[in-house]
């Protein structure tokens, strides 16, 4: 068994910053960890917003604390993100993910996992990792 602590990840190179200061992501389980899925500590900036479009990934955000929301960009829909509420992105939806009046920290799983390092390109992706 494996278990695996936010304080150890801190600082490392698995504690990744967007470049544009959007998002701090700690991620505790990775591609390397052989579960099928990548598992982060996210920390979504208050008032930023963020172009999203995991177009390889399906991902699972539990919203734990904070406040922010979520535009699908395919039809206009707003969606109120709250500590309780999780979001699916069954269809690879191409979002605009906004943090609200204080920083939302939220629980992420990707399929497939990522490999630990990735920062979204100029189109909201992550590139497929195909080692
Ligand atoms: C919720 C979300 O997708 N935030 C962007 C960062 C991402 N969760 C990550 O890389 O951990």
């Amino acid at each position: 068994m494996k278990v695996v602590k936010l304080e150890d990840i801190l600082g490392t190179e698995h504690d990744v910053h967007a470049e544009n200061g959007n998002w701090v992501s700690r991620r505790l389980i990775l591609k390397k960890d052989n579960m099928g899925y990548s598992v982060h500590d996210t920390v979504i900036k208050a008032g930023t917003e963020t172009h999203i479009w995991y177009q390889n990934h399906l991902e699972a955000v539990y919203c734990i604390e904070g406040d922010g929301e979520v535009e699908t960009l395919k039809d206009g829909k707003v969606y109120k993100i709250t500590p309780g509420t999780l979001y699916a992105l069954d269809e690879h939806d191409e979002h605009l993910l906004r943090g609200g009046s204080e920083d939302m920290r939220v629980v992420c799983v990707f399929n497939p996992p990522i490999s630990g390092k990735e920062v979204h390109d100029e189109n909201g992706v992550y590139p497929v990792d195909d080692e």
